[in-house]
């Protein structure tokens, strides 16, 4: 933040989602460094992960293995690096009038564990108002693209982990996931299409970004 004053605001917290191959990480570092052109100081994080001990977490999700990840094992694990990245990095950050932007946060536990595992809502939100009850996200984008756009892409990218290798019925309950929260929650959650050209979705991406500065500095941000 440029000046004293501001530093002892919150700073705000910008959520990215979207299913495989979305593009959240081509788009978070223009939305990055779109904030930065604006003078806000950001810091740039992703989940599962953001510290060493949930990179550690994600490790373990993300991996392919013989023993299968019970539900309910999956879901924790979400919760347990999230309660990790909120206490050492999140609150630290918006405490200090920084903004954060992360790739991936709850809504994500909701999509894929809450309809993609057919865990249900209310299972991950009791986790949710446990771990971050007094906390969510200010602005959500959701970069939404239909299932098998998504994934021809990340297969170009090589080897999948284990939630890549899902069948379609997983991933269209996921995508279902997103549009019913989307739908649910339109003031926070932006839901842009996804599945044009680099170019066409950045500035869908910076748009909305710009949107929401406007709405901020309405606010006194
Ligand atoms: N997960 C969960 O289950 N529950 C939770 O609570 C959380 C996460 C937080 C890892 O997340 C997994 O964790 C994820 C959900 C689960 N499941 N999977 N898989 P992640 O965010 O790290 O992983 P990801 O979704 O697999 O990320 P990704 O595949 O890297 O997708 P992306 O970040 O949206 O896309 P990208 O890396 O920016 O782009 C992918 C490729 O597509 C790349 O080669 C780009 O150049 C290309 N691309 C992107 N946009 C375009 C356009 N518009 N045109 C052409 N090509 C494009």
């Amino acid at each position: 933040m440029a000046d004293s004053g501001r530093a002892h605001r919150r700073g705000r917290f910008i959520t990215v989602e979207g299913s495989e191959g979305a593009g959240k990480s081509t788009h978070l570092a223009s939305l990055v460094a779109h904030l930065e052109a604006h003078g806000i100081e950001v810091v740039s994080t992703r989940e599962p992960g953001g510290t060493p001990l949930a990179e550690a977490i994600r490790d373990l999700l993300l991996a392919r293995r013989e023993e299968t990840l019970d539900a309910l094992a999956e879901l924790l694990l979400m919760f347990a690096g999230r309660a990790q990245h909120l206490a050492e990095v999140i609150r630290p950050a918006l405490a200090a009038g920084r903004w954060v932007v992360c790739d991936r946060f709850t809504d994500a536990s909701f999509a894929y564990q809450g309809a993609g595992r057919e865990m249900g809502h209310a299972t991950v939100a009791t986790l949710a108002k446990l771990v971050h009850g007094d906390l969510n996200p200010d602005l959500t984008l959701y970069l939404d693209l239909p299932r098998d756009v998504g994934l021809a892409r990340t297969r170009r990218r090589g080897e999948l982990d284990r939630f890549e290798v899902e069948n379609a019925a997983f991933f269209d309950r996921v995508r279902q996931g997103y549009l019913d929260l989307a739908a649910a929650e339109p003031e926070r959650i932006q839901t842009l299409d996804a599945s044009g050209d680099l170019d066409t979705v950045r500035a869908g991406v910076i748009a909305a970004i710009d949107a929401f500065l406007a709405r901020t500095q309405g606010q006194g941000a």
